[in-house]
């Protein structure tokens, strides 16, 4: 039987190599910036979407290596927004990760300067992949399409304008967080299957994507319901805060108990609509364990 989180280790280590080649240049005179980005970047998150990236491609018959400046890319835009986010202008956290905010140790313009800094980087790395040409292309579309307005910017602008109200029907809210959790979700599993070789159309791509549309949904679930029955000190961050924010959340619409209910069901179909290929075990085992992670 496969470890899940053993599994997760392992490709934590093979993207970090990754990571650490990107951030091998150094110069004095930025070093600020850079000390910045790379305080982020290796502050130990759980690599959850390089995993999707890395597990699809082995999926799907590709080479790792060629899934890695991908799967470094997508992590390096999940912390690039990481650290937008905590800013004062948007949560105003001070917490992430275990550790104090991005801007708490460096400062806000270096810290909002980190963020684009990575975002940069993303791009940059993705673009030297070994794929094809297209293949290239495509991965670069799909992560700028998943990031920008139509993605996770989407969402995020959805959130802090208050676009879900109390009496907002439910499905706006998964439309936020379909966009603000979910695009770069979906956008992990869509590059795994260009690692390997897939088109779009394929048919083991759309499974891929609907895995991740399900995981991706059931996890902001799990979030909202972690926020208000976790642990502080294994979530890394203080829980209470949506309430505290007045956010409108799944909470919001369901108790816990539905809640979880919920994100069984969507983590149910997110497995079968893989369950055919041969070797997805490691895929299965990753929507479990998301459904029943405790930070
Ligand atoms: C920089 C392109 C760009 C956009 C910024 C601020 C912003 C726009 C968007 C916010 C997006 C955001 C923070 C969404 C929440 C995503 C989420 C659930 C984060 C937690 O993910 P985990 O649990 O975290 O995978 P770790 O720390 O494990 O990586």
């Amino acid at each position: 039987m496969l470890d899940v989180k053993k599994l997760l280790l392992e490709d934590a280590r093979l993207v970090e190599g990754m990571l650490e080649e990107c951030y091998a240049d150094s110069d004095e005179d930025i070093s600020l910036i850079l000390d910045a980005e790379k305080y982020s970047l290796f502050a130990g998150g759980k690599r959850i979407r390089p995993f999707l990236v890395i597990e699809f491609c082995r999926l799907f018959g590709g080479r790792v290596e060629s899934a890695l400046p991908f799967a470094a890319a997508i992590e390096m835009i999940h912390t690039s927004s990481l650290i937008h986010d905590d800013l004062p202008c948007m949560d105003d956290d001070d917490l992430r990760r275990g550790r104090p905010t991005n801007h708490v140790v460096f400062g806000y313009a270096n810290a909002l300067l980190a963020g684009d800094a990575l975002l940069m980087r993303a791009f940059e790395t993705a673009a030297i992949a070994e794929v094809s040409s297209d293949g290239v292309r495509s991965a670069v579309a799909a992560l700028a399409a998943s990031a920008g307005d139509f993605g996770m910017i989407g969402g995020q602008i959805m959130d802090i304008n208050n676009a879900v109200r109390e009496d907002s029907p439910i499905e706006k809210l998964k439309k936020l967080h379909a966009k603000k959790t979910g695009a770069l979700i979906r956008c992990s599993a869509l590059l795994g299957c260009i690692a390997a070789g897939l088109e779009w159309s394929d048919e083991r791509t759309q499974a891929a994507v609907k895995y991740a549309e399900n995981i991706g949904l059931a996890f902001q679930i799990i979030d909202d319901i972690l926020d208000v029955c976790g642990d502080e000190a294994k979530l890394g961050k203080p829980i209470g805060s949506d309430k505290e924010q007045g956010k409108v959340t799944f909470i919001s619409y369901y108790s816990i108990d539905e809640a979880r209910c919920e994100a069984k069901k969507l983590t149910d179909e997110a497995i079968s609509a893989i369950s055919a290929f041969e070797g997805a075990e490691a895929l299965t085992l990753l929507a479990e364990y998301l459904l029943n992670r405790d930070h």
